[in-house]
């Protein structure tokens, strides 16, 4: 009922080969070589099929679980203005969602299969929803820093070889500078605020700090699926990199705030790279595969959307239409 599987007889078929037509695949990474995007029905080798179910499944799957964490402060903001920002930004994040379930269903996994591993624990999603929002501080670190890291991250990809995936990126990413613009002005708020309201400010970066180095993924040399995704262009920087950039864009920003980073030893070297202690590998590892604080709630909350929901999605369904071409 929701988008369309794009996978041809012949493509289901080759769905296990793991040997590729050598001619085929020349063509295929000469393509990529030029700079063209790739298209859902366009021949395309199996692996890379497989990247990109994995990496954009992934990726809808932390839109709307990350909608969780600031959905449960709608009812508590501060003021009615922060309110309506806050209830626009979390219905944006589920549309990014939606977005980019029909960008992977052209790859040929359907959505209730995608959903159904989320569900089960067979997919993962980004590992910053899996931590609480403590305090209406957690908010605006959300919406600057996370929405901020998201950016870097986007936009690299908005860049990459998959069609559909990028031009759902080019999307999202206009709708989230609004979003981190309001967690900017919600920062600000708050650093130029009381004594209080600067020190739930400081707890909040203190307790994102790690999180934020880790949403980039594992150190280069312990990246599973980088070199791939990098050869064929649907991933255009590496995992370093990108938390480069990252931390040389925003912890400036924070600095000018007088609001610190727990790490004695973060700092930019004159090569332009930034230095900072291990944030702790094994927690990132936890923490991905179900073992955060939060990972049981969040998963606890999406079954019981996906159950109350059920009975709305069987009306919609026609009995004629299945499904239908989606837009992405
Ligand atoms: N969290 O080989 P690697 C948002 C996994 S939502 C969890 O380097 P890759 C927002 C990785 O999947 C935006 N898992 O992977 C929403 C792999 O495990 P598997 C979220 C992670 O793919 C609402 C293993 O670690 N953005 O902003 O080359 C409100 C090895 O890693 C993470 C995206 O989803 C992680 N952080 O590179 C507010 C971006 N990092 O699959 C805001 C799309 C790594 O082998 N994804 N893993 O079991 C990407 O760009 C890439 O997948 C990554 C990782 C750069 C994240």
């Amino acid at each position: 009922m929701y988008g369309s599987t794009n996978l041809s007889e012949e493509d289901a078929k080759r769905m296990n080969t793991t040997v590729e037509d050598p001619e085929k695949l020349e063509a295929f990474e000469s393509r990529i070589a030029r700079g063209e995007k790739i298209e859902p029905q366009d021949w395309m080798p199996v692996e890379y099929r497989k990247q990109l179910i994995r990496m954009i499944e992934q990726h809808a799957h932390s839109e709307i679980v990350g909608a969780l964490p600031e959905g449960t402060w709608i009812t508590r903001a501060p003021n009615f203005r922060r309110k309506l920002a806050l209830i626009a930004k979390v219905q944006d994040e589920i549309g990014h969602g939606q977005l980019l379930y029909s960008a992977a269903e052209t790859l040929g996994k359907t959505r209730e299969e995608m959903l159904n591993d989320l569900l089960n624990g067979k997919s993962k999603y980004s590992n910053v929803f899996n931590y609480p929002a403590k305090t209406w501080a957690d908010i605006a670190v959300i919406g600057f820093l996370v929405d901020g890291a998201a950016i870097v991250n986007q936009v690299i990809n908005s860049k990459g070889s998959y069609g559909p995936y990028c031009r759902a990126l080019e999307r999202i990413c206009y709708e989230e500078s609004f979003h981190l613009k309001q967690g900017h002005d919600n920062v600000v708020y708050l650093a130029t605020g009381t004594k209080h309201q600067r020190a739930i400010l400081q707890d909040a970066i203190n307790r994102w700090y790690v999180p934020l180095l880790h949403f980039f993924g594992p150190p280069d040399k312990m990246s599973a699926h980088s070199e791939k995704l990098m050869k064929w262009k649907v991933k255009l920087a590496s995992n370093d990199d990108m938390r480069n950039q990252f931390l040389d864009q925003y912890v400036p920003k924070i600095w000018e705030l007088d609001i610190t980073f727990p790490d004695p030893n973060l700092k930019k070297n004159n090569d332009g790279i930034w230095e900072f202690s291990d944030p702790d590998w094994n927690e990132f590892k936890r923490v991905i595969n179900g073992g955060g604080p939060c990972n049981a709630e969040r998963i606890a909350v999406r079954k019981f959307a996906e159950e109350a929901g059920r009975w709305v999605r069987q009306a919609l369904m026609s009995p004629t239409e299945k499904y239908v071409v989606p837009l992405a």
